[in-house]
């Protein structure tokens, strides 16, 4: 192997680990999320890990005030929710309304 192609190899890999540390996650803890609000910058991944023995969901409704379809969380799953549009996003999970917070995108 080329030293010019193993370094690019390298480079890749070091991309990818850190694009894969940089995944924020928020849990969904007796019936809350462990954030009540969370900044990221556009385009950021968040995962939603459900620590509870309940079943739980992800329903997020968009700056633009689009709602996108609830994703269905049993416990201990994790769902990697994409976050694209500048501006607050409010997260609920439908099946218990007290559980909200917000994703700032900046
Ligand atoms: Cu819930």
């Amino acid at each position: 192997m080329s030293l010019i192609l193993r370094f690019v190899c390298l480079a890749g890999f070091a991309f990818l680990a850190g694009a894969m540390a940089a995944e924020p996650v928020v849990g969904q803890k007796n019936k809350q999320f462990t954030e009540e609000a969370l900044d990221v910058s556009a385009g950021t991944s968040v995962d939603f890990k459900n620590d509870d023995d309940v079943t739980h969901n992800i329903a997020v409704r968009d700056p633009n005030g689009a709602n996108r379809p609830g994703i269905v969380q049993s416990p201990g799953t994790e769902t990697r929710v994409a976050f694209t549009l500048l501006g607050d996003h409010d997260v609920r999970c439908l099946i218990h309304p007290k559980m909200k917070m917000k994703v700032r995108v900046n």
